[in-house]
């Protein structure tokens, strides 16, 4: 594999909305990202992914966007973002913006132009069809619940939105819109941005013309994966915005993508792929269904391991994924992929280290490196997702009483993810002065970073370790390129795999259960071996066997 310069970084994802305000309005803010650049430094974190700060109507929450030019005024200015781009590289810091290009916002001016003059050049920018026969194009859902038309006002006429209808699709068949993600793309690079995290890419090809598909619901609608099972030719798009963008700034470039097939992700992330990674979806998809919320699963410790092995597995000699527990559209990780006994100082250090240490490059989501967990909700009033609300409804419409309808739509909200950060136990855990723009959670007088920095033992410094790790010069050559060989698979509540080095080798084990285990390792030869990292003592190192203790985890170093 080509060796390039991000490999060995960890990145971390900022949602400024709710990370540090500092002005009081009960908004996180680019001033306050400047402020807690040392805190995110002290951490190890090289590479900043922030989450849209452009103007928006935030309908989506800065994912729809009205002007790509633009910082919105509740985030702050262009000045800030200058400045914060400054800091950064005075720490020698990365910046990566999101880049949301599949679809812009209903206020952006080239969608107000559409309307006008749906006939007119901007009208192409967009996908705008009319009825045939008293029958909209097609019978797609979108992600957020209800078909994916909506009518503009005074014509006859209806626009495709994949997302909410605040967010209206660009048409990427249009090579004029094409021109203009490109101009707006390298306007930023050029700005001295490291690169983008690509948002929802996978859905700027559409199978055209539009048609319906076998309904999967009794609403008459089928599911986008469907649809996109069906799509051919993003190649063609993504190909050229590498070539035009990406490649000429030496961009870093990280992929959301779903649903794609697995015979394309050498073309996605191969060494002439369209992006330089893509994260590993895997666990997170696990146990949903396409039915919805109430009738997903939540997946098991050996459900987790499975997905991330298959993950390494299929990556191998291929490309470089990027590997997360959670991020803002998905509940805290902890809450997700640790049985409630696990949810722990001790089982949320095991599930650090066994993400982490896998091959890929390791995002860490604000908070996680502090144990942030799962809100509650007294009612669906306290949760502002548009996306939750339609999965809230539809499990009432299913037959789930109010409270299962509550439990289940709060454990899987993304607004899990988008609580306030927990800086202290001052009031509003320190996040802002003001009113927060939503809820902390309540745990934030015991889980939060100023009872956890310099704290030998926090989960903080647990994560400050795995990344100090990841620097070692002894070790990192293994722990950025070392292929994973699982092993011990079989083993319920065992996640256990090889990092293969040049000359060394590094073990992960990790017991996800509340008992002892005994892990049988006749063939490791302990003389040679040190442990680099665990949240236990490990004990009885003697004839190949060790023990783990209840939530245990070892990073063991073997040299040859
Ligand atoms: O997400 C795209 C996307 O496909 C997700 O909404 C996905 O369906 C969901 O997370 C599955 O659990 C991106 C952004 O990350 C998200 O915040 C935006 O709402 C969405 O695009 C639209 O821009
Ligand atoms: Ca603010």
């Amino acid at each position: 594999m080509e060796k390039k310069w991000w490999h060995k970084k960890t990145a971390y994802q900022i949602y400024p909305k709710s990370f540090y305000d500092s002005n009081g309005d009960g908004i996180g803010d680019i001033q306050g990202i400047i402020q807690k650049l040392d805190y995110l430094k002290e951490l190890g974190v090289d590479i900043l992914w922030l989450s849209p700060v452009y103007l928006s109507p935030c309908a989506d929450q800065g994912y729809d966007i009205a002007d790509y030019y633009r910082i919105d005024p509740q985030f702050g200015t262009m000045e800030d973002m200058d400045q914060l781009l400054e800091e950064a590289k005075k720490r020698e810091m990365h910046i990566l913006m999101d880049l949301v290009v599949n679809h812009c916002s209903d206020e952006h001016e080239w969608f107000k132009k559409a309307c006008q003059d749906p006939q007119g050049e901007y009208g192409k920018y967009f996908y705008i069809e009319e009825k045939k026969d008293g029958k909209l194009p097609c019978n797609w859902r979108s992600y957020f619940g209800g078909n994916v038309w909506e009518p503009i006002p005074g014509t006859d006429k209806y626009y495709l939105h994949l997302f909410h209808k605040k967010q209206p699709d660009l048409n990427w068949e249009n090579p004029k819109v094409r021109e203009e993600v490109y101009k707006m793309v390298n306007w930023w690079l050029d700005k001295g941005l490291a690169g983008f995290r690509i948002d929802a890419i996978i859905n700027i090809k559409k199978p055209l013309p539009f048609k319906d598909y076998p309904a999967d619901r009794e609403d008459g609608l089928c599911d986008m994966g469907q649809v996109l099972a069906d799509a051919r030719g993003i190649g063609q798009f993504l190909g050229e915005m590498r070539d035009t963008c990406f490649l000429p700034h030496g961009a870093f470039t990280v992929g959301e993508v779903f649903n794609v097939r697995k015979e394309e992700i050498r073309d996605f992330i191969g060494e002439q792929g369209y992006f330089s990674s893509m994260f590993d979806f895997s666990q997170t998809v696990e146990g949903k269904s396409a039915k919805g919320w109430y009738a997903s699963q939540i997946p098991s410790p050996d459900d987790y391991k499975r997905c991330c092995f298959e993950s390494q597995k299929t990556a191998q000699g291929i490309g470089y994924l990027s590997n997360i527990i959670e991020n803002h559209d998905e509940p805290r990780g902890v809450s997700h992929y640790l049985p409630p006994e696990g949810r722990q100082e001790k089982g949320k250090k095991l599930l650090a280290a066994m993400y982490f240490m896998l091959k890929g490059l390791p995002f860490i989501y604000q908070g996680q490196e502090l144990g942030m967990e799962n809100s509650v909700y007294q009612s669906i009033e306290d949760i502002d997702d548009v996306g939750s609300k339609d999965e809230y409804r539809r499990c009432l419409e299913m037959g789930c009483s109010e409270k299962e309808a509550l439990d289940i739509v709060g454990h899987y909200t993304r607004d899990n993810a988008r609580t306030p950060f927990q800086w202290s136990c001052e009031e509003n855990g320190g996040f802002t002065k003001g009113k927060p723009w939503l809820n902390l959670n309540p745990n934030y007088k015991t889980i939060n970073a100023e009872s956890q920095v310099g704290k030998e033992d926090s989960i903080y410094s647990f994560y400050q370790k795995l990344i100090r790790l990841r620097k070692n010069p002894q070790w990192q050559e293994t722990i950025v390129y070392g292929e994973t060989v699982p092993i011990l698979e079989k083993e319920e509540n065992l996640m256990a795999y090889y990092r293969k080095g040049e000359g060394q080798t590094i073990l992960v084990l990790g017991n996800f259960s509340g008992d002892e285990k005994n892990v049988n390792l006749a063939q490791l030869d302990w003389s040679r071996a040190q442990i680099l990292l665990s949240n236990d003592q490990l004990e009885e190192r003697e004839k190949g066997r060790v023990t783990l203790q209840p939530w245990q985890c070892a990073v063991i170093g073997i040299s040859q």
